[in-house]
This record gives C-alpha cells, sequence and structure tokens, in this order.
C-alpha cells in the first residue's frame, strides 16, 4: 500500500510540474508575441527611419550629402544652431609679438577635418561658409589668422572651410581674380552658401564679428587699428567681406583685370550699389580688427590703371566677372588647417584690353 501511494504522489507532482511548465511557457509566448510587435517590429522601425529621412532631406539643401544618422544622435542631428551662438566671449586679445606654430594650431584645434573644414557637433549650423584667403608669400602673417580665427569660427557655430588661393609666379598680384577663384573652388567641393573674403593679415577682436552672410553684403573689418579703428571712408569694401552665393551671382562676381595694389574693392562696391544692394555693418566696437603691419609687397604695386576702371564698372560688369574666369589649377593641397589651392591666374594683356 505504502508503495502504490508514493506512486500517486509522484504522478501528482509530475502532473502539476508540467502544467505549471505549459502555464509558464503560454505566458512567455504571450509576452515575447506582444514584445516583439510592439517594440522589435520591422514595420515600425522602418517608418521611423523614414520620417526622420524625410526630415534631413527637408532641412538639408540640394546638394547636401545627406546622412543617415542613428537613432543616439538623431535628435542632435536635426537641431538648428540657435541664432546666437552660446559659446561667444566678447572682445578678444590679439598680438603679433610672438610667432606661432602650425604645429600648436593643429592642436589647439583637434575637431577639424582635412582641409581645413569644420562643422558643429551638437548643432546643424545655419550657413555653409566658405573662408577664401587670397595669397602669396605671407606664411607667418597666415599661421596668426588661423591661429586666431579657427577658434573663433568654432565658437559662431559655421560648417565653414579655408580656402588659402594662393598666386603662382611672380606676375603682379590679383587679389579679385583670386577670389573669384576661391569661390569657384570651393563650390565645386561643397554647397556653400556663404562666401567671406579675407585678406590674411586681418584678424577681428571681437568674435562677435560674426563671419557668415546677412541680407546685404556684409563688410566685417570695419574699424581697423591702422586707421585709428574708424571707417577711413563710407563706401570701403575691403580688408574682410562676406557674400552670399545669391549676392556674388547678382553681381557677376569680380572683376578679373586689376593687376596690381588698389581699385577692385571699390569696383566691388559699385557693383553692388548698381544692383541696389548696400552695406550691412556690425557697430565699430564689435567690428574693431588688427591688420598685422607688413611693407608694401614684391609685384603688387599700386594699380596706375585704378581709377580709370573704377568709372566704368557699370559698362564692364556684366562682361568681367565669374563669367569669363579663366584661370589654371598648378595644386591643390589638403593641410589639416586649411586647402591650399595654387593657380596660374595669366598676366596682365594691356595690348588686346585697349582694343576694346
Ligand atoms: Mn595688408
Amino acid at each position: 500500500m505504502a508503495h502504490s501511494s508514493v506512486d500517486f504522489k509522484l504522478l501528482r507532482r509530475g502532473c502539476t510540474a508540467v502544467l505549471v511548465f505549459g502555464i509558464i511557457n503560454l505566458l512567455g509566448c504571450l509576452f515575447y508575441g506582444i514584445g516583439y510587435s510592439n517594440w522589435l517590429s520591422p514595420n515600425k522601425t522602418i517608418h521611423r527611419n523614414m520620417g526622420n529621412l524625410t526630415l534631413v532631406t527637408l532641412n538639408f539643401s540640394s546638394g547636401e550629402d545627406v546622412q543617415f544618422p542613428d537613432t543616439t544622435t538623431l535628435g542632435k542631428t536635426l537641431e538648428k544652431c540657435p541664432d546666437e551662438a552660446p559659446h561667444l566671449v566678447g572682445p578678444l586679445r590679439i598680438e603679433f609679438s610672438t610667432p606661432v606654430s602650425l604645429d600648436t594650431v593643429r592642436k589647439d584645434n583637434p575637431h577639424l577635418m582635412e582641409g581645413g573644414r569644420y562643422k558643429p557637433e551638437d548643432c546643424f549650423a545655419l550657413q555653409k561658409v566658405a573662408v577664401i584667403i587670397p595669397f602669396r608669400s605671407r606664411e607667418e602673417h597666415l599661421q596668426f589668422w588661423l591661429h586666431y580665427l579657427h577658434p573663433i569660427l568654432h565658437r559662431q557655430q559655421m560648417d565653414y572651410g579655408v580656402y588659402v588661393i594662393q598666386q603662382h609666379g611672380e606676375n603682379t598680384f590679383n587679389r579679385a581674380k583670386l577670389m573669384n577663384i576661391g569661390y569657384t573652388e570651393a563650390l565645386k567641393e561643397y554647397d556653400y552658401d556663404c562666401f567671406v573674403f579675407s585678406d590674411v593679415d586681418i584678424i577681428p577682436m571681437d568674435d562677435r564679428n560674426l563671419y557668415r552672410c546677412f541680407s546685404q553684403p556684409r563688410h566685417l573689418s570695419v574699424a581697423v587699428d591702422k586707421f585709428g579703428f574708424r571707417l577711413p571712408y563710407p563706401k570701403i569694401f575691403g580688408g574682410a567681406t562676406a557674400l552670399s552665393k545669391e549676392q556674388m551671382l547678382k553681381i557677376n562676381g569680380f572683376p578679373n583685370n586689376y593687376w596690381g595694389w588698389g581699385g577692385e574693392d571699390d569696383d566691388i562696391y559699385n557693383r553692388l550699389s548698381y544692383r541696389g544692394m548696400t552695406i550691412s555693418r556690425p557697430d565699430s566696437a564689435v567690428g574693431k580688427c588688427r591688420m598685422i603691419r607688413h611693407t608694401r609687397d614684391k609685384n603688387n604695386e599700386p594699380n596706375p590703371e585704378r581709377f580709370e576702371r573704377i568709372a566704368h564698372t557699370l559698362s564692364t560688369m556684366d562682361k568681367d566677372g565669374i563669367n569669363s574666369l579663366e584661370y589654371k589649377v598648378v595644386t591643390v593641397e589638403k593641410h589639416v588647417l586649411f586647402t591650399k589651392i595654387t593657380v596660374d591666374v595669366g598676366e596682365p594683356i594691356r595690348a588686346k584690353e585697349d582694343e576694346n
């Protein structure tokens, strides 16, 4: 008897165990099934990504590389940078007594991408800015420029690239043509919507002087130490300026035939004025700049033709500019701090121009 009662108990325990196992199994299946359909459904994941991709496409203008952000950075990628950059500090101490090595500048700016490119990591930049520097044999000025400007441009939260356009050879310097070339070459690389043109020896003394574009062409170097921190004359548009792509196209870019020092900036002012634009400027406190002192460059003598040319901007601007630009690229160097494009701009052809 004892034997059979033990058998019965074993049987009951066995049945209970099977029943409990079955219930657990059933609950598990239900739970897993619901969980799968709610959280892991491939349909839902695709749908969510499609929504984000649509937003990305709308926010980027045409030509922008559409990125496929992973979900952890998705919110950050889509958020626009604020109108007022939060990291600006205002007035800056700018001095040129101690030279800075490019090595130091590289170490100070670890977030730069090849070619002197930068994009803010925590927000979507308001503008894509190509900074164009017309250049020839001013290496030590360039070092100061890079040392001061990269941190300023970082704080201004622009998506930017620095292009040093170097005139090849010893012919007379042609600043405006180099700027036209910088505009053209930068656009081949990226869908820039704003162009800052800066002399290599101009450094802003306040990071609230925004190196970006405005509804009217922007004059950035408004209060230079060399001119007693005052505007030398109201129509001045030299030193450092910013024009949007649209503003550039309205004036057919800059003149290509101003060889030597002077006049090209006044021709540019005329172009803007003839197309109904006015000059926008920061106030004279924010617009303070230092200019690095130097002796006059070789092969950049004052251009004797400049007054004659400035008087004829209206009749020359439509045929001389971006639409007539001719040059040869000699080399393109991608450095960490900048892209250097060396170009053959040719030389003045006086005889041919006299026929016109
Ligand atoms: Mn200078």
